[in-house]
């Protein structure tokens, strides 16, 4: 059906007139996807321009998720802290962040059924010693090295082979990863177009989009995009210290001891199944994840907070 388509009290005076205030202040915004963030989100490395429900790792209301920044086994300054997702008509938008002291980060992201590798170990480039469970299958990956401004794109082809591309004509991306300095991200817009590119090159659909001609790429219908974040060596065959959302199994300290993620973030793009991610959506209102060991339930928060996490 794909390829036929072209194609959201008096000494308590004081205490109620603050709650009367804080009633009266505006609801903070809400920043949802829109048709256009191109405005909004420059791709600069730097995530002060998003907003706090495209943070995927905070608190949405039911659970709290948050990746820790001191659960690495190599330290504070090798140490992830999550990423953010958010998107507009033409493109995925993500960061990831935290510290990666003379080693990588990957942003592992499966979107389309049916596709994808299970497995980092035998890629022709990238090789590294970590799998995935079931239910999740990597279609591409954006990947960097400290001191690197400029992320990779890995997009898969078949079997082992990935096309590796910089940021230029098919996507933009900057990372800003320098030493221990904290604050950074890789941070990257990648169209739709972009993503679907290796499997369904037709799936497009004729619109009109203020008045203008226009064609959007689809995405098959009620599509998510799942996501996980890891920390790695640089050297091929390697594993790594940290990874985001946390696993089962957690992470060694040497990086020759292979990773298993069984755990991500699971984001419907496309509630209405129209083929076109939805707009006016808020991403942190729909996350989930693969594993129930993260995130916890805000009921727990307190436990956890007098445990010292
Ligand atoms: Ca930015
Ligand atoms: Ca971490
Ligand atoms: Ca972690
Ligand atoms: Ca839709």
């Amino acid at each position: 059906m794909l390829t036929t388509l072209r194609a959201r009290h008096a000494s308590l005076l004081p205490l109620v007139f603050a709650c009367l205030v804080l009633l009266l202040l505006p609801v903070a915004s809400h920043a949802t996807t829109a048709p256009d963030l191109r405005g909004r989100i420059v791709i600069d490395g730097y995530t002060s321009d998003w907003s706090p429900d495209e943070n995927v790792f905070g608190d949405n209301g039911t659970q709290y998720s948050q990746e820790p920044t001191n659960d690495s086994r190599w330290g504070q300054y090798n140490d992830l802290s999550g990423f953010r997702v958010t998107w507009d008509r033409r493109a995925l938008y993500v960061a990831a962040e935290g510290v990666i002291w003379d080693n990588n980060m990957v942003l592992l992201i499966d979107i389309l059924p049916g596709e994808g590798f299970a497995d980092m170990s035998l890629l022709d480039t990238w090789r590294r010693i970590i799998s995935f469970s079931p239910g999740f299958a990597p279609d591409l990956f954006l990947a960097t090295w400290d001191g690197n401004a400029w992320p990779r794109l890995l997009r898969h082809i078949v079997g082992n082979q990935m096309n590796d591309q910089p940021p230029g004509v098919d996507f933009e991306a900057v990372s800003t990863f320098s030493q221990g300095n904290s604050g950074r991200a890789m941070e990257a817009r990648i169209p739709w177009s972009q993503i679907v590119r290796f499997r369904a090159p037709g799936w497009v659909r004729d619109t009109v989009i203020a008045g203008q001609p226009d064609t959007l790429s689809l995405l098959p219908p009620g599509s998510s995009v799942r996501l996980a974040q890891v920390l790695t060596a640089g050297t091929d065959g390697s594993g790594g210290p940290d990874v985001a959302p946390n696993n089962s199994n957690g992470c060694s300290d040497y990086a020759g001891v292979p990773i298993i993620e069984d755990n991500f973030a699971i984001i419907p793009l496309d509630v209405d199944n129209d083929g076109l991610p939805d707009l006016g959506a808020s991403p942190l209102s729909r996350v989930t994840f693969n594993v129930a060991v993260l995130p916890v339930r805000r009921s727990s928060w307190g436990a956890l907070k007098t445990s010292g996490r």
